[in-house]
């Protein structure tokens, strides 16, 4: 693991009240605020805040300033106290002014935009303390400099006290109060914590070690407060991603990478999760890069370029199989990538895209050099990054094969399959299909159903040995194709709705393991190609009962061991009980009556949620040994079952 850490921001000697530059008035700010700001609305309002406590981030990576307080007051005054080496409070002899003051009346004054004092700071966005100061209706800023402390008062930007000697202190740090202007902020002053909250911790977690507190103050009796302080930076940041979007890391620790070179730093950090999606962000200079640009391509390239070097190298790659695709690599990845340099170039409508090509070629480099020592460093890692690729490479041939075949089949008018014993009608509205495991449980099906809406369509005479089957086997033509012929709508982008022949689509299956594998098959199937389908509803889990309890003439049906016990109660002691061990064991009559007819079965509509919790215990049953998925299945062939309950 590369733990190096970054350096800190250099920062020159002579950052002081002769470096301030001034560019402008403050009058503009006020006449067209959007320029500065974006926007007068939420987003504006919270971006004020941003503004100000950029100041004290910048004073942190100077290594001078470990904590930063912003506290939310009754009336939504923002108060940021931080424990910096506190603005310059010495007179500019150009401006005969506090430098402080300047920092608060001149558009663009602060050492950032003179190019020196910070090198690396908020940059484009960083547009200043003048700016929050012109939005306000007033604020105030104390200085405590170790010796003395000093405040200033301004009311809409202009300066209504001198700055004035409060008294002695021996710390040191910057206090900033301000009310945002209700005269500029319309549509609302209302500030809201978790907007802030989500804010501070990203900033947070770029920031390894800086201690940020955020306290609601508004209501006094029940004040709200987090603290934020991630030691591990964006190592830390890749572990929030991957709790918050509910999945596991399948990597035992994050990976790391970074490097400097001049005034430039790079930092990575990535790990893989068992889902699907890709969850890659981009900062620079602390300012997400919503767009990407030259270092987050950079990033996913390079990773192309060192995972298939990699697996080729060791040999998860024959010499006739094709190169991993990028998706393929980014499949279930969750990456934070920081870049920091001195003048970034923002590009794009949104001004969120990196332009500068040096982050370019500082992350290639990262990523090239330091990437592969480490996966040759750490080869169980490696190992999990590459199978999870040539899996997810796998699932997408074979899912275009299907779809190739899909589509073949569309064109030449859909011959529906042998298999099928379609209904009479052809109105979805009315219209039904149960998908039945195994070719006796379908005869019993056929012989049951009600032949004007219900159309049986048996799969896999015996089932196929799923412990066995890959992923692209079962997407592979014969065995799910029928299924996607008869619901006639095609499957990922050809995806067309309108063209489903039934309303309602029921998958029956045994209440037992094989049963169970068919259902997570099949749901995870139009979970990843059919989304829709489930989306709207369409897809329901027939619930075939458990018991038979018979006595004489009577009998009574159980689908649950309570229910059971219960129907033994009423048909007394001496009912018998018989034990469903598959549909197979029931008749057309009894699978209708418990099973199919819509009076009186009872069935689960399966949700977007079933389908999601299906596709992750299928991406663990379909992966590459044989071993662990065995003891899955024996360990969890309740909870399988349990899906469905
Ligand atoms: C700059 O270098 C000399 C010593 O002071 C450094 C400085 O300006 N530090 C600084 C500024 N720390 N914190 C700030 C700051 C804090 C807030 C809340 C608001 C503003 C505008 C600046």
């Amino acid at each position: 693991m590369d733990n190096q850490q970054l350096p800190s921001t250099v920062v020159t000697d002579h950052y002081d009240a002769e470096q301030i530059q001034v560019l402008e008035g403050l009058e503009a700010v006020r006449k067209r605020p959007g320029m500065y700001i974006g926007s007068t609305g939420e987003r504006g309002l919270h971006h004020l805040v941003y503004e100000i406590v950029d100041n004290s981030i910048d004073e942190t990576l100077a290594g001078y300033c470990t904590h930063i307080e912003i506290d939310i007051l009754p009336g939504n005054i923002i108060r940021v106290t931080d424990n910096g080496r506190g603005i310059p409070t010495g007179i500019n002899t150009k401006y005969n002014q506090p430098a402080v003051t300047m920092v608060f009346t001149m558009l663009h004054a602060g050492g950032k935009f003179g190019g020196s004092g910070y090198k690396v700071s908020g940059g484009l966005h960083g547009v200043g303390a003048s700016v929050v100061n012109a939005l306000s209706e007033w604020l105030e800023v104390e200085v405590h400099d170790g010796e003395r402390i000093v405040t200033q008062r301004f009311e809409k930007g202009d300066i209504v006290t001198d700055l004035i000697e409060k008294g002695p202190c021996t710390d040191t740090g910057t206090i900033v109060t301000f009310k945002p202007d209700p005269a500029i902020f319309t549509d609302t002053t209302e500030y809201d914590y978790d907007t802030l909250l989500t804010r501070l911790r990203e900033q947070a977690f770029l920031n390894a070690g800086v201690r940020i507190t955020l306290t609601d103050r508004r209501d006094e009796h029940e004040p709200r407060q987090d603290l934020l302080y991630f030691e591990g930076g964006i190592r830390s940041y890749v572990d929030f991603i991957i709790q918050t979007a509910k999945r596991e890391s399948t990597l035992p620790e994050v990976v790391y990478l970074s490097t400097a070179e001049g005034d430039s730093t790079a930092e990575i950090a990535f790990s893989y999760t068992t889902g699907y999606d890709t969850r890659i962000i981009s900062f620079a200079n602390n300012i997400h890069t919503v767009d990407g640009g030259t270092h987050e391509s950079a990033f996913k390239t390079a990773l192309t370029r060192v995972i298939n070097a990699y697996a080729r190298n060791f040999k998860f790659l024959k010499d006739n199989d094709n190169n991993l695709k990028g998706d393929d690599i980014q499949e279930g990845i969750a990456a934070v990538i920081s870049v920091k340099l001195t003048d970034a170039q923002f590009e794009s409508q949104t001004k969120s895209k990196l332009g500068n090509t040096s982050m370019g070629t500082l992350v290639n480099r990262l990523v090239g050099e330091k990437l592969m020592v480490y996966l040759e460093e750490n080869p169980a890692v490696a190992k999990i990054i590459v199978n999870k690729a040539i899996a997810a490479s796998n699932a997408r041939e074979a899912a275009q094969k299907a779809r190739d075949t899909a589509r073949k089949s569309a064109g030449t008018r859909a011959k529906m399959p042998d298999k099928l014993d379609d209904c009479i009608s052809n109105n979805p509205e009315e219209t039904e299909i149960f998908i039945v495991e195994g070719d006796s449980a379908g005869g019993s099906a056929v012989k049951g159903r009600d032949a004007k809406t219900q159309a049986i369509l048996p799969l896999w005479g015996k089932m196929l040995n799923v412990e066995k089957a890959r992923i692209d086997k079962v997407y592979s033509n014969e065995k799910l194709l029928p299924v996607v012929i008869a619901l006639g709508t095609g499957i990922g982008e050809d995806f067309d709705i309108s063209k489903l022949r039934y309303g309602k689509v029921f998958i029956m299956a045994d209440a037992d393991v094989d049963g169970a594998h068919i259902r997570t098959l099949l749901l995870t199937f139009f979970f990843r190609y059919m989304p829709q389908l489930i989306e709207e509803g369409h897809i329901y889990l027939a619930m075939p009962p458990l018991y038979k309890i018979f006595k004489g003439k009577k009998h009574l049906y159980a689908y649950s061991d309570a229910e059971r016990d219960m129907c033994q109660q009423q048909l007394g002691a001496d009912a018998k009980i018989q034990r469903y061990k598959g549909l197979g064991e029931m008749d057309g009559i009894q699978l209708w009556e418990t099973t199919m007819d819509p009076t009186v079965r009872l069935c689960q509509r399966v949700t977007l949620a079933d389908a999601e919790k299906a596709d992750e215990v299928f991406s663990m049953l379909m992966g590459d040994e044989v071993e662990p998925r065995r003891e899955f299945i024996e360990k969890n062939a309740k909870y399988v079952q349990n899906l469905d309950v």
